[in-house]
């Protein structure tokens, strides 16, 4: 069963920000989907938890250079 972890994403600043956050994320074994919006700073992921946990994201983000921290 999929969920939705989702986060807001703080220190974006243009698309190409989003646009690298959502491919480091879509590499990531477990993630189905994975949109990051510029505009609201928040970013939606559609994971498998068995595979990969929420938490493993917000690290994932933070390593590309980003703030991240949990909406639900
Ligand atoms: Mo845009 Mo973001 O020129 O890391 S890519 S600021």
């Amino acid at each position: 069963t999929n969920t939705v972890c989702r986060l807001r994403v703080r220190g974006m600043t243009c698309t190409s920000c989003s646009g690298s956050i959502e491919a480091a994320l879509r590499k990531i074994q477990g993630v189905k989907t994975a949109v990051v919006a510029l505009a609201t700073e928040q970013a939606e992921i559609l994971h498998d938890p068995r595979v990969v946990s929420c938490a493993k994201l917000m690290e994932a983000v933070e390593d590309v250079g980003f703030e991240a921290e949990l909406i639900s």
